[in-house]
């Protein structure tokens, strides 16, 4: 390290940053350590250096680059990514762990020498808002450019927050290395390890490059601050952040958490709303209302079908001169192209398989789309006309309701509140999506994801659970919450709801909070009545709702419900958990018999609950 970096870390007056750096140094044995701080010139030479090396290549558009993962490094290795414990636990949904010294040794003789030849960066962030009580410092050290550019666009700059830790070591630290690079993507992926250590605050990531399993900050991080929130009694959830728009100028704000491929970013970016981030979210009680940051600045999004008619607002951000990485898409003449763009895709070019033409077959006999059905996208947040005014509050925004949203074709109604905080905690924790022809494997295949953080909870399911049960104590303004289902389908299996019909779930949902609609109480929670709907799909899209639509939506399908109440009890029979929860799932499987057994029917109206 020369003087000037060396200063540069000196100046953060921070003993276990220097240490963790030096151990970094010492184990990877890179060519040359560069420390980058927030300056504007510091910023640009990780920019730059990520097209030098060739990690990213510039395309026609001013400030459009694209960087290509590995074919095989597509997206997150769960199987090799893992806790480092010192001892076997049992955390209920499954846990993929490795004994600590094993894991150790393993993954520092992967990272011995990585960086030889190579420049090491190394970066400080700030997860949430700077200046504020959500923000966590984080470390990264890197050899790829383009996750320390990744990084710069998705996260607030850390190295003057860093200085404000007056020499605490309580920060999360990064190792990461993307190993030898063969055109300019890793080799040697038989390799890649994520290793987690959630006792040192610590997480080290080798052989890769895709950013779920490399950029530190971005999900690796956010199993380090779940294990905090469970600690400090907080949340740390896979959420988006938005404001709703109601009427005369209210903006009320919503946390949503959703599986892959249930409507996350289209909830979010809903004509109309704003949006305060769409990834993570940081939720904490402060002088009794719940009140939620963005943990990112910045959106690292799926580019599939994003087109002018389903996505206007981000495809006007793709197709503008800025900062922007694009991943795994297909290149021709240096212009991007990837599936569902909503024109002609070239037939050649190059994409994540290299050189590409239409028809193209991989190793296995699989035919290589034009872009890779998990190629994204890399974007400030600003770079959306729909970002929120308070998309940067260091106090964060009010959430006064939270929305689970599930995928299934013949069971949950299009929406629902909850009856209680803790029924709203159990509509969250039995989740379930079925898989679509975008996921792995074979579709149509019930998967439980609770609060869509199946992936990344890094405690005891029962801690998680206890956490969110507690985290209503205390508060003047309890948030309500809901469950959603965009993906009910009749019996030959047409959907029964548009896309656009979202808006109005969610508006009812806006409404509900400010006492403006009276509900239905069914088994399954609150269900909406008909008049206030068919004046919102009036109002929002200028649609007309009939009572028939209605019944077929929001009928009560009894013994699909029960089916799942009997998956949900196989599931946590075996589970430890609070007493609470074990009482919401009796209690509402219990309803619903005593709804069968009164109605005699498998699948009832809604109206049948209006004279209840
Ligand atoms: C997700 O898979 O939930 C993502 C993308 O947000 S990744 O960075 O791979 O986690
Ligand atoms: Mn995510």
């Amino acid at each position: 390290m020369n003087k000037i970096d060396l200063q540069k870390l000196e100046e953060l007056n921070n003993q276990h940053a220097i240490k963790v750096v030096e151990e970094a140094i010492k184990l990877c044995k890179p060519a040359k350590v560069t420390v980058i701080t927030d300056s504007k010139e510091d910023i640009a030479y990780v920019r730059e250096l990520a097209l030098v090396i060739g990690e990213e290549n510039k395309l026609k558009m001013e400030g459009h680059t694209i960087h290509f993962d590995g074919y095989y490094d597509q997206a997150r290795d769960k199987g090799h990514t893992k806790y480092l414990l010192s001892e076997e636990v049992n955390w209920g949904l499954g846990v993929n762990y490795i004994k600590k010294d094993k894991g150790l040794k393993e993954v520092n003789s992967f990272l011995d020498g990585s960086m030889a030849g190579k420049e090491m960066l190394v970066r400080f962030f700030s997860l949430g808002p700077t200046n504020s009580m959500f923000s966590l410092k984080a470390l990264q050290i890197t050899d790829s450019a383009y996750v320390a550019h990744s990084e710069d666009l998705l996260y607030r700059q850390g190295y003057e927050e860093f200085k404000k830790l007056n020499g605490s070591p309580d920060f999360f630290f990064f190792l990461h290395s993307a190993g030898r690079l063969e055109n300019g993507v890793s080799k040697d992926i038989d390799k890649r390890r994520i290793y987690i250590d959630l006792d040192e605050n610590r997480v080290y990531s080798v052989n890769n490059q895709y950013a779920g399993n490399s950029l530190g900050l971005k999900k690796l991080a956010f199993r380090l601050a779940i294990k905090k929130a469970n600690e400090e009694e907080w949340l740390a959830e896979h959420m988006f952040i938005m404001g709703v728009h109601g009427p005369k100028d209210r903006v009320t704000y919503f946390t949503g958490a959703f599986p892959s491929a249930c409507g996350k970013t289209s909830t979010a970016m809903i004509p109309g709303q704003s949006v305060v981030g769409d990834d993570i979210a940081y939720l904490k009680k402060i002088n009794g209302i719940v009140r939620a940051a963005n943990v990112e600045n910045g959106i690292f999004g799926i580019i599939q079908d994003v087109n002018p008619q389903d996505d206007p607002l981000i495809y006007q951000a793709l197709i503008t001169p800025r900062e922007l990485i694009f991943s795994n898409v297909l290149i021709n003449d240096d212009i991007p192209y990837w599936l569902g763009i909503g024109k002609n895709v070239p037939d050649k070019g190059i994409n994540h398989s290299g050189e590409w033409f239409k028809g193209k077959k991989d190793s296995e006999d699989n035919v290589i789309d034009c872009s890779h059905k998990n190629a994204r996208y890399t974007i400030k947040l600003d770079a959306l006309k729909n970002i929120d005014p308070k998309a940067n509050d260091p106090s964060g925004v009010p959430v006064q309701a939270i929305i689970y949203g599930g995928r299934d074709s013949d069971t949950t109604i299009p929406v629902v509140e909850s009856l209680s905080w803790s029924h709203g905690v159990f509509l969250g924790a039995t989740v379930e999506s079925e898989t679509t022809s975008a996921t792995i494997g074979a579709q149509g295949v019930r998967k439980h994801n609770p609060m869509a953080n199946l992936d990344f909870i890094s405690v005891p399911f029962k801690t998680y659970i206890e956490n969110h049960l507690k985290f209503a104590q205390g508060l003047n303004d309890v948030p309500k919450i809901y469950a959603t289902n965009y993906f009910l389908k009749d019996e030959p299996g047409n959907y029964l709801n548009s896309k656009l019909d979202k808006k109005v779930w969610l508006l009812w949902a806006e409404g509900r909070v400010h006492s403006e609609f009276e509900t239905v109480e069914t088994p399954v929670g609150l269900i909406p009545k008909y008049e206030d709907l068919k004046t919102l799909f009036i109002r929002e899209l200028d649609k007309d709702y009939t009572e028939a639509e209605y019944i077929q939506q929001f009928s009560l399908r009894v013994l699909k419900y029960l089916e799942k109440m009997e998956r949900m009890s196989k599931i946590f029979e075996n589970i430890q958990m609070p007493a609470a929860f074990t009482e919401e799932l009796k209690a509402q499987t219990e309803r619903l018999r005593e709804t069968r057994t009164k109605f005699g029917e498998e699948i009832i109206s809604p109206f049948k609950f209006f004279d209840i």
